[in-house]
């Protein structure tokens, strides 16, 4: 892993999460019980829980042609300078505070228009056996970025198998919400739960990832243990943090961002370095683990436009930020 030394966002060791024991498979099988999830044995839907969801520790993962050129952020970066507002405003809120979050066992509740609403273990939808690294950049509206070895894997088969109904044409997504857990809930920054959400072909395009480790490592909590998103041509609030719940809508659900300044953030949120941000220019981004200094210039769709672009025919991307 590439470390650099001393920048605007190193910290100290004490403030890095401390590292859990994996649960035992009885522990797992309890909690899948406290949860109320069922294996449909028979249905396909229970086969990738012959591995439970490791809480710490490496992650073997097959190494992907998705890449960026840049030099990868440090590591006491990524998971040191974070957005995780359940958690305070601070970059480093989330690192000190995060550890507090529940993270096993972890169950998603898929409902709205789906054939098959119910439940589901984070090891029904995640096989920990068929993990893909992705090197992406993360874009913050906030014109900064940092360059980031997800593990994970891809949403839309994901999305396919919760058979999302005819009529569904969105997918909305919804952080885990714990008042006692999360100390930063107290304050109305935002409308809690934190809620996003993608049109459905969006969901499906072969970038949309849902990631459960970075650095070839189980995710932080300050990162969105154990499960997030990872939309990497869109700013970076789209990409929501531990996911508890997924709901297929026919009309554009709300967001948390949207909702809270609609002229500052749209649906979409495409980074688009010729839309200003209404209080700042997207035109560069700020390196996060670089120099002090050190920007660089902000690509359309954050550099996947031959990927993404189609899904905007047609559309005013300035009108529709
Ligand atoms: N639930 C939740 N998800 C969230 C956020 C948040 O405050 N709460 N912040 C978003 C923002 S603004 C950014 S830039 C990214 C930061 O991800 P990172 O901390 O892993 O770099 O998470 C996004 N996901
Ligand atoms: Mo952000």
């Amino acid at each position: 892993m590439i470390r650099r030394k001393n920048a605007d966002w190193q910290l100290s060791n004490e403030l890095v999460t401390p590292k859990r024991a994996f649960l035992n498979r009885r522990q797992i099988m309890q909690g899948m019980a406290v949860a109320g999830v069922t294996s449909l044995a028979g249905c396909g839907q229970g086969e990738a829980l012959a591995r439970q969801a490791p809480t710490d520790g490496q992650l073997s993962a097959r190494s992907t042609g998705y890449a960026v050129a840049d030099d990868l952020t440090p590591y006491e970066a990524v998971t040191g300078y974070n957005n995780f507002y359940e958690f305070g405003l601070g970059k480093g809120d989330p690192a000190r505070y995060a550890s507090a979050m529940t993270t096993s066992p972890w169950s998603i509740e898929v409902s709205g228009l789906t054939d098959i609403p119910r439940n589901y273990a984070l090891e029904e939808l995640v096989d920990f056996d068929a993990l893909e690294e992705r090197i992406y950049r993360l874009r913050c509206v906030e014109a900064w970025s940092m360059v980031i070895p997800w593990i994970g894997v891809p949403l839309g088969p994901i999305i396919d198998r919760l058979a999302p109904s005819g009529d569904a044409r969105y997918v909305q997504f919804e952080t885990y919400l714990n008042r006692s857990e999360m100390r930063g809930v107290r304050f109305p920054v935002l409308d809690w739960p934190y809620v996003e959400g993608l049109r459905l072909d969006e969901a499906r395009n072969d970038l949309a990832f849902l990631a459960v480790g970075l650095y070839g490592e189980v995710l932080p909590n300050q990162n969105g243990a154990p499960i997030r998103l990872v939309v990497p041509w869109k700013y970076g609030y789209k990409s929501i943090k531990s996911i508890s719940k997924i709901r297929f809508t026919a009309e554009q659900p709300d967001t948390s961002w949207n909702l809270s300044a609609p002229n500052e953030y749209g649906f979409y949120s495409n980074v688009n370095p010729n839309r200003a941000h209404p209080r700042w220019s997207q035109e560069t981004e700020r390196v996060i683990g670089g120099g002090l200094l050190e920007r660089r210039q902000t690509d359309m769709f954050n550099g996947y436009e031959d990927q993404v672009a189609a899904l905007y025919d047609g559309m005013d991307l300035i009108e529709n930020h």
